[in-house]
């Protein structure tokens, strides 16, 4: 069958996968958005279903206040004995930890910490032993891949921590994985930073300790010398083997809004690449090293893909997301709506607004949404905190979200005498209206119509369509906000109440 890459569109980054049961899972990092730790599940490595996320309880993680692409970091995931693990990096708070669940659909435990630094943690299991590593300096100070065993039952480290890697001399070696392949253990790891220089090195050893050799011709996957081509940055990924025997590398990678425009604004995104072992015990990806946008394997499977995302046929519990943590007092989530009851925490605070987003998925869309803003709800509670004696003007709206400072708000907004439609631009933490129009009552639809250059800005009321104006999409990108993440489609209300319904995101 042929597959197309991305596998998972979207901002999914830093993908680990694991076998067990009979199927796939995947985990990918989620930095400031609660819950922590997006999970999948896939039958043959292409099709990718999220069941849900790993972190869903405050207690284990601390998002409070933290940065945008702070928070947690690259997971691992990994099978042992009837178990799952997951183990990943508050990089915030600098504290690698890990939880587990014997019931993969069911709650993940407490975290259990682990005293070495770096990032990118991962588990390997033998023989009854956890080996934990992690990029970052060992007890003497040596930087590299760095291990220790520890007693996974508590975290406890049982060895030192010893570098046992150093890489091929790119910068920012990381995201090391440890496989035994045939007798051999092979280590494979990132480097060149996650931007356009990424790739993806390994070497072998016939100890889990080193010394590790490297492949001759590392490399072993990058994009970074192929061009003009769309997908770049591929890099940080995980081996696996399907159930016919055949390998593969699901990596992250991301695609540019154009091959001549060097900007990306759907986050690191999963990528999957056939892999050769040769009789010389080296592996190969590719056809040439590179990530291709489609390839041909063995299967008589079909690549599947949902366009369409409504609140119906989306669970607010699996594919929707907050910033840090929510306080679900102001949320009232059902099968046909969402009222949202604003507080003033706004979109540019690096807080937690009420704020509920899907990932967006794809450069070509047309979003509807219904929404009425009731003012009258203001007080509601006392939840709004009266940190300053001007109200911040009720507003309710969708927003498309990468980080405090770069977002496109297409909002209803209560004025001193009625309720108005705008759209605001916000980049580098520049905030401007583009447009107002006056509303005959508190109630609009919002139309968004986006493809890889433009967002643009429409409202419907009564019937009567305004178009309000378009945000250029590369002041929503990585290359311009910075950081890990990817655009987010969110709805969201500052102080009022927004009551949101029929809302429709269309991929083309
Ligand atoms: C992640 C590191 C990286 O921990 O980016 O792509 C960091 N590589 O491995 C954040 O995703």
């Amino acid at each position: 069958m042929n597959y197309t890459n991305p596998v998972i569109k979207g901002f999914y980054p830093d993908p680990s996968v694991c076998f067990a049961n009979g199927k796939f899972y995947l985990v990918c990092s989620s930095f400031q958005y609660f819950p922590g730790v997006p999970l999948f599940e896939s039958s043959d490595l292409v099709n990718w279903t999220q069941i849900g996320y790993v972190l869903t309880r405050k207690n284990q993680v601390m998002l409070e206040k933290i940065n945008s692409s702070g928070g947690v970091f690259a997971p691992t995931i990994r099978f042992n004995n009837g178990r799952f693990y997951m183990v990943t990096t508050n990089d915030t708070t600098h504290q690698n930890f890990y939880v587990y669940t014997d019931d993969i659909y069911g709650e993940w435990s407490d975290p259990i910490y682990v005293d070495q630094g770096g990032i990118d943690p991962s588990l390997y299991f033998e023989d009854g032993k956890c080996y934990f590593m992690s990029n970052g300096c060992d007890d003497q100070g040596i930087n590299g891949i760095t291990q220790c065993e520890i007693e996974i039952e508590t975290g406890r480290k049982l060895s030192p921590s010893r570098s046992i890697w150093q890489g091929t001399g790119g910068r920012y070696l990381e995201s090391p994985h440890l496989y035994r392949i045939n007798g051999t253990y092979y280590l494979m790891a990132a480097e060149g930073g996650t931007e356009y220089g990424h790739m993806i090195t390994y070497a072998r050893s016939n100890s889990v300790w080193g010394p590790f050799e490297a492949y001759p011709h590392n490399p072993v996957l990058t994009n970074r010398n192929k061009a003009p081509y769309v997908i770049q940055g591929i890099g940080h990924g995980d081996l696996i083997c399907n159930q016919n025997g055949s390998w593969f590398i699901l990596c992250l990678g991301f695609r540019q809004m154009h091959m001549w425009r060097p900007y990306h604004q759907l986050g690191r995104e999963v990528f999957l690449t056939p892999v050769t072992f040769h009789e010389d015990g080296w592996f190969t990806a590719g056809l040439d090293g590179t990530t291709d946008a489609s390839y041909e394997i063995p299967g008589d499977f079909v690549q599947q893909e949902k366009k369409f995302y409504t609140f119906e046929n989306t669970s607010w519990n699996i594919d929707w997301c907050h910033l840090r943590h929510p306080h679900m007092e102001n949320y009232e989530l059902s099968d046909h709506r969402a009222i949202l009851h604003g507080t003033d925490v706004t979109l540019d605070m690096v807080d937690s607004p009420t704020f509920v987003a899907l990932r967006q998925r794809d450069f070509d869309l047309e979003l509807e949404c219904s929404v009425t803003l009731d003012d009258s709800f203001a007080s509601r509670n006392g939840t709004l905190q009266a940190s300053s004696n001007e109200k911040v003007p009720s507003e309710a709206g969708i927003t498309f979200y990468i980080t405090e400072n770069e977002h496109y708000d297409l909002a209803l907004r209560q004025s001193s005498d009625c309720c108005e439609a705008i759209l605001r631009l916000n980049i580098g933490g520049i905030k401007h209206v583009q447009n107002s129009v006056s509303l005959t009552g508190n109630q609009a639809k919002l139309i968004v119509r986006s493809n890889a250059f433009s967002h643009n800005f429409y409202v419907s009321d009564g019937g009567q369509e305004t178009y309000l104006g378009t945000g250029d999409t590369k002041y929503l990108s990585t290359e311009v906000a910075e950081g890990f993440t990817g655009v987010m489609i969110g709805l969201y209300a500052v102080s009022g109440t927004g009551c949101f319904e029929q809302f429709s995101c269309q991929y083309k």
